[in-house]
């Protein structure tokens, strides 16, 4: 069969998740609270339609089932999240021996379904008790984040081979530090810096314990969501805005991660306005010695800034949008159930980017995907017929292939997300997966793209 589009050999299909979004239990099998379990239970109006973390897909307990689904649609390496308050409730101590039979069942049946697994420890997840002494603002959390980190390693290291310290760590600071869309609901910059600071000094504590075990063929990085700030114009005050707002959104977490230290136009934006965290002398030589061997880009939107309209109000909260406003480009294309931009070539800038600027590290499509609402209304002969999806996916994919001819280290594509669910103040509005479920039976049932997804990853292209 001839193919348009083909991709490297041993590329990996699949998809991602997390565990607040799909395990459910909650309450069961002797998990610790974490801050959204807690955060719903005092303020449910925040949630889309009142609907809580509790039962989520219920992958606790239809794993096998949904294990079974991933093969059928052709998917060799599936990324799944630990839930850090059911290994360790509490966050620190002793091990919950039902938890680790859980994720050691999940693991052995991905296995044995020839499906890699890619383990993540931190999806926005904190146990409550560690919330409660500060979270990431807590230097010490970092360390009891180490040790859950370890127990991770020595649990699952000799079948888990790609390891990720964080998803997208920046958006905790951004939800629970500045923009109030996740708990603690803080509107603080200065803390939100702090809290960004301890979350690499976390990464780099576990980085260096995880190469301590020296598993074999082990990787161990980072997932960041790269959203490219695109300036309006050429003019010298919208490349300003731009690089700002690429310097806080992206490089913070970027350059640490994978060049081991800070750019230093943000530490200077950050001192000129008092806003530099507190650090300790033998930091900056643990963040050169420990960054990550692998690099999970998650890319839904771009970001397209302007220089300020108006200057910011000087009483106001220190911000990063003191330095750029969003701009709204006529015409462009909108995914409006959620709001965000759909933009296919971003995912070929990034790669681009980190080909010429990050040593070309060896990376990949860890989250892309459409949330739609009321899918329902295109539900023929009992299958939701999400061409959209079908499309969304394609036209990323050409950009993907683009990248790789080009020679960018790209080695795979995971879509968010395998079956729909539970997201973080949107609940199941929004519906991602490859598989609908249905709430009240907890019922799988293949949209069109899932049968088109197994036809691409059988031929490894379209
Ligand atoms: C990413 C997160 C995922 C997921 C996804 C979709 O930022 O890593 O957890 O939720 O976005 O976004 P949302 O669920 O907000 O629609």
């Amino acid at each position: 069969m001839s193919l348009n589009y083909k991709f490297p050999d041993g590329f990996w299909w699949g998809s991602a998740t997390s565990a607040t979004q799909i395990e459910g239990a909650a309450d069961e099998g002797g998990k610790g609270k974490n801050i959204w379990d807690y955060w719903y239970q005092t303020e449910p109006n925040r949630f889309f339609e009142n609907v809580g973390p509790e039962t989520t897909s219920n992958f606790y307990h239809q794993y096998k089932e949904d294990i079974q689904l991933m093969k059928e649609i052709g998917h060799n390496t599936f990324r799944l999240s630990i839930s850090w308050s059911r290994l360790i409730p509490g966050g620190r101590g002793e091990v919950n021996p039902e938890a680790v039979a859980f994720y050691n069942n999940v693991i052995n049946e991905l296995l044995a379904n020839d499906i890699e697994p890619f383990v993540n420890l931190f999806h926005f997840d904190m146990p409550l008790e560690l919330q409660e002494k500060g979270g990431w603002g807590n230097r010490d959390v970092a360390d009891a984040y180490r040790d859950y980190a370890k127990e991770c390693f020595r649990l699952f290291g000799d079948r888990v081979k790609k390891w990720f310290t964080f998803n997208e760590p920046i958006v905790p600071v951004e939800g629970g530090y500045l923009y109030d869309f996740h708990y603690p609901n803080v509107v603080d910059a200065k803390r939100a810096v702090q809290v960004a600071y301890h979350t690499m000094i976390a990464h780099a504590k576990a980085v260096e314990s995880f190469r301590s075990f020296n598993i074999e063929d082990g990787k161990i990085g980072i997932i960041l969501n790269l959203t490219p700030s695109y300036p309006r114009s050429n003019n010298p005050a919208d490349l300003r805005a731009s690089n700002i707002a690429d310097l806080f959104f992206n490089r913070s977490f970027l350059d640490p991660a994978v060049l081991g230290e800070y750019p230093q136009e943000l530490i200077d934006i950050l001192r000129e306005h008092g806003q530099l965290p507190f650090t300790k002398e033998k930091d900056k030589d643990l963040l050169k010695e420990n960054t990550a061997d692998l690099l999970g880009v998650n890319y839904y939107q771009p970001r397209r800034v302007k220089a300020k309209e108006h200057l910011p109000n000087p009483y106001s909260p220190f911000m990063p949008d003191w330095f750029f406003d969003n701009y709204e480009m006529p015409g462009r294309k909108m995914n409006k159930y959620r709001g965000w931009e759909i933009y296919e070539k971003g995912i070929y800038d990034i790669m681009i980017n980190l080909k010429e600027n990050y040593g070309n590290i060896e990376s990949f499509v860890s989250e892309n995907g459409m949330g739609v609402q009321n899918e329902e209304r295109f539900i023929e002969n009992g299958e939701i017929q999400d061409d959209y999806r079908i499309d969304f996916i394609k036209e990323h994919l050409k950009w993907l292939h683009k990248a790789i001819e080009e020679g960018c280290n790209a080695k795979g594509y995971h879509l968010w997300a395998f079956m729909d669910n539970w997201s973080w103040m949107n609940a199941y509005k929004n519906r991602y997966g490859f598989f609908s479920v249905d709430l009240k039976t907890q019922k799988r049932t293949p949209k069109k793209s899932a049968h088109w997804i197994r036809t691409v990853s059988g031929h490894n292209g379209f």
